[in-house]
C-alpha cells in the first residue's frame, strides 16, 4: 500500500478515504500554498500529521509548529506580502491569541493571498469554552467559507485559495470538530506540480503597510469595499446549495454540520422541508436568501452555537420587506453543544413538532458511556501533585494552566482551583497573591504553554516584583496535543535544533529562586517545594520528567523498554490505600475485601508508585521483564 505522503503528492485524479484534515492538505498542495504555519490544537493536529507523511525534501511548501498563533499568523502574513500563498491554521481559541494581527489582516494587500483555517469546538471537546469564530468575521471584514464534510473541505479551501489569490485578501475557513475528524471517500483532481517563482515581491513603495493615524481610513475603506463586493461573489457561488423538496410552507437555512445531521434526522420523513445550504458564510448570499424567505412560510434558521444567520438573515428580511416568519433560537439548550442528530431532531421538534417527531430519538442513543479524564499510568505531573499538595496547606490557593497537568484539578490531587486560557496561571497567581499575607499561591504551568503565552506572566512577576511560586510541569513535549515539539525538545518540526534550557533562561531573566527537579523524587519534591513557598518573592520550581507516553512508546520501538509491573506484596500490605487514594494511579484498585490489585494491561512498570508506601508493599515484578 502507498504511504499517505505518495497519496497526498499523487498527480492524477484519485478517490481516498480520508480525513478532513487530510483532505485539507492534498487541497493546500493543489492550491500551490507555499507557506504554512500552525501551533498545535485540537481539532487540526492530523492535518501537521498528513504534512510529516510527505518527506521534508518533497514537502511543495514550508511548513513550521510556531510558538503560539500569533506567531503563526504573522509568519504567514509575511509570506504573503512577499508574494506566497499563506496559509496558518489552529483551534477555536487560538484566534484569540492570533487576533491581534488577525484583525488587520484585511487592511492589507496580501500579494500571495492567504487562507486562515480555524477549527472551531462546538461541544468544547477539547477546548476551554465553545466559542463562535465566525464573529470575528464581522469583526474583521473576513469572509468565511464553512464545508460540511472532507469533501467540501477539500473543495472549498481550493475555492478560498483562488479567490483570496485573485483579490489580494485574507478568508477564512471555517472547519469544526466532526469535519476535522469525519472520513469520507474524496474525489481529488489531478494536479501537475507548481514551478514557483520565489522572487521576493514585498514592495513598501508600492503599497502602504503601516497602519497609523490617516493611513488608516483608506485602508478600512478598502477592507470594507472588499467585503461589500464579496457580496455578488455569495450570490453566485456555487458553495452554497438549495435542495428542493418541493415544499412551499416550510424551509430550512443551515450549513456545516448540523446541515449533515439534518439530512439524516428526515431520511425517513415524508414531508421533507426544503433546505438551503450555505457554504459562504459571511457575507451571506443576500439576494439567494431573500428568495429562498419569499418562497416560503416559515423558514427555520439551524445553525450550532451562536445565533449570528439568524441576526444576520432577519436583518435581511428587514430591508426586503419580506414578511415570512423566521424561527431561531428557542431557548438557551439551543445555543450550547454539537449538533449532532439527536440534538437537530430535539431543535427541530421545539419549532415543528409535527413535522419532527420526537420518537425519532429513538435512533440516535448513546452507545459509550461518559469516562473521566485521567492522567496516564506514570505520568510525572502525577508524581509532582502528589508531592507537591504534601507541601502545601488546605488554604494555599493553587492555579491551573492547560495541558495534561489541567488534570490535576481531578481527585485525589484539587491541585488547580482556576483556569482562563493558555498561559495565565502566572498573572492569575499574582492577583491571587495581592492582599494576601496568609495564603501561598502556586500556579502550574507547562513547558510548551509558557513558551507559548506563559513567559510575558513571568517577566511581570520579576518586573513588579510579586509573591508567588511558580511550577513549570516540564515533561519535554506538548503532551496534550499529540506530542508536537516545542522551544525547549531540542527539535523543531523540521529539524534538531539548540534547545532553550528553562532553567537558564529564567536565570537570565534575573529569577534567583529557580529549583530543578524530577518528579519522581517524591519526598525532595515536597521538600523543595516547602522552600520554594516560604521564599519572598518569586520563585519557580521546574518539576521535570519525560511524558511517559511519548517515552515508553520510542524506547519500545527501539526494544530498549522493560515492561517490569508493578505488584503489591500481599503479605505486607495492610490496605492503607494510599497508593490509590492518594497516589492515584489507574493502574491501581481495591476490590471487594480492601486488597489493592494492579491491572497488568495498564501499568508501565515505571515504579513511580513504589514510594508512596508507607510499608514497602509495592515491589516490581522482574518475572515479566522484556520489551513489548
Ligand atoms: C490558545 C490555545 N492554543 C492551543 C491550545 C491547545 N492546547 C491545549 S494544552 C496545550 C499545550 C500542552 O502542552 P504543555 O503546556 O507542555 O503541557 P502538557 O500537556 O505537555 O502537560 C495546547 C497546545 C489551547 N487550549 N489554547
Amino acid at each position: 500500500m502507498k504511504s499517505m505522503g505518495d497519496m497526498l503528492l499523487r498527480e492524477n485524479d484519485f478517490s481516498e478515504i480520508v480525513m478532513g484534515n487530510t483532505a485539507l492538505v492534498r487541497a493546500m498542495i493543489e492550491s500551490g500554498t507555499r507557506v504554512v504555519t500552525s501551533y498545535p490544537g485540537s481539532p487540526m493536529p492530523e492535518t501537521a500529521e498528513a504534512i510529516r507523511s510527505i518527506p521534508k525534501e518533497d514537502r511543495p511548501f514550508y511548513f513550521e509548529f510556531s510558538t503560539n498563533e500569533k506567531v503563526a499568523t504573522e509568519i504567514a502574513f509575511g509570506a504573503s506580502v512577499n508574494g506566497h500563498f499563506s496559509t496558518v491554521f489552529f483551534k477555536s481559541v487560538g484566534l484569540n491569541v492570533a487576533a491581534d494581527s488577525f484583525v488587520q489582516l484585511p487592511l492589507m494587500k496580501l500579494k500571495g493571498g492567504m487562507v486562515v483555517v480555524i477549527g472551531d469546538d462546538p461541544g468544547a471537546n477539547s477546548s476551554q469554552n465553545e466559542q463562535d469564530n465566525r464573529h470575528y468575521a464581522h469583526l474583521s471584514y473576513m469572509p468565511v467559507f464553512e464545508p460540511s464534510n472532507p469533501q467540501e473541505v477539500y473543495e472549498f479551501y481550493k475555492e478560498a485559495a483562488q479567490i483570496s489569490q485573485e483579490r489580494e485578501m485574507p478568508v477564512i475557513l471555517r472547519l469544526s470538530t466532526h469535519v476535522c475528524h469525519a472520513k469520507q471517500k474524496v474525489n481529488f483532481k489531478g494536479y501537475k506540480p507548481f514551478e514557483f517563482d520565489d522572487t521576493p515581491q514585498f514592495s513598501s513603495q508600492d503599497e502602504n503597510y503601516v497602519p497609523i493615524t490617516s493611513k488608516v481610513f483608506p485602508m478600512k475603506r478598502r477592507a470594507l469595499k472588499r467585503i461589500k463586493d464579496f457580496q455578488s461573489y455569495a450570490d453566485d457561488s456555487k458553495l452554497n446549495e438549495l435542495i428542493d423538496n418541493q415544499n412551499k410552507d416550510k424551509g430550512i437555512i443551515t450549513m456545516g454540520v448540523p446541515y449533515l445531521s439534518l439530512r439524516d434526522v428526515m431520511e425517513d420523513m415524508d414531508d421533507k422541508p426544503d433546505i438551503l445550504k450555505l457554504g459562504v458564510i459571511y457575507p451571506l448570499p443576500r439576494k439567494v436568501i431573500a428568495e429562498f424567505l419569499k418562497n416560503h412560510k416559515e423558514v427555520k434558521i439551524l445553525e450550532e452555537l451562536d445565533n449570528v444567520l439568524e441576526k444576520d438573515i432577519k436583518v435581511i428580511a428587514f430591508e426586503e420587506n419580506i414578511n415570512t416568519q423566521i424561527i431561531g433560537k428557542v431557548d438557551i439548550e439551543d445555543w450550547i453543544n454539537e449538533y449532532t442528530p439527536d440534538k437537530v431532531q430535539e431543535v427541530m421538534a421545539k419549532s415543528w413538532p409535527n413535522t419532527f417527531q420526537p420518537k425519532d430519538l429513538i435512533r440516535f442513543e448513546k452507545k459509550a458511556e461518559n469516562r473521566p479524564a485521567q492522567l496516564c499510568p506514570g505520568c510525572g505531573h502525577r508524581s509532582a501533585f502528589y508531592a507537591i499538595k504534601k507541601a502545601l496547606s488546605k488554604e494555599d490557593i493553587t492555579v491551573a494552566d492547560i495541558g495534561c497537568h489541567t488534570l490535576g484539578f481531578l481527585p485525589p490531587y484539587e491541585m488547580g482551583e482556576v483556569l482562563l486560557s493558555m498561559g495565565h496561571s502566572t498573572s492569575t497567581g499574582t492577583g491571587l497573591s495581592l492582599f494576601n499575607k496568609d495564603r501561598k499561591v502556586v500556579s502550574f504551568l507547562g513547558d510548551s504553554t509558557m513558551f507559548h503565552a506563559g513567559l510575558p506572566g513571568i517577566v511581570n512577576a520579576i518586573f513588579n516584583d510579586h509573591n508567588l511560586t511558580l511550577v513549570i510541569m516540564e515533561n519535554d513535549t506538548t503532551a496534550m496535543t499529540g506530542h508536537q515539539n516545542h522551544a525547549g525538545t531540542g527539535a523543531n518540526f523540521n529539524k534538531e535544533v539548540e534547545p532553550i534550557t528553562i532553567k537558564e533562561m529564567l536565570e537570565g531573566f534575573g529569577v534567583k529562586n529557580v529549583y530543578e527537579i524530577d518528579t519522581y523524587a517524591q519526598s525532595k519534591l515536597t521538600e523543595i517545594m516547602k522552600d520554594a513557598v516560604n521564599e519572598e518573592g518569586f520563585s519557580v520550581v521546574i518539576a521535570t520528567h519525560p511524558c511517559m507516553l511519548q517515552f515508553t512508546r520510542q524506547a519500545r520501538k527501539k526494544g530498549a523498554y522493560k515492561d517490569n509491573k508493578a505488584q503489591i506484596d500481599q503479605e505486607v500490605c495492610r490496605q492503607i490505600h494510599e497508593c490509590v487514594q492518594e497516589f492515584g494511579c489507574p493502574s491501581f484498585s481495591i476490590d471487594k475485601e480492601g486488597k489493592v490489585t494492579v491491572n497488568d494491561d495498564l501499568c508501565i512498570g515505571d515504579g513511580s508508585c513504589i514510594q508512596t508506601c508507607p510499608i514497602d508493599a509495592i515491589e516490581m515484578n522482574l518475572s515479566k521483564e522484556g520489551s513489548k
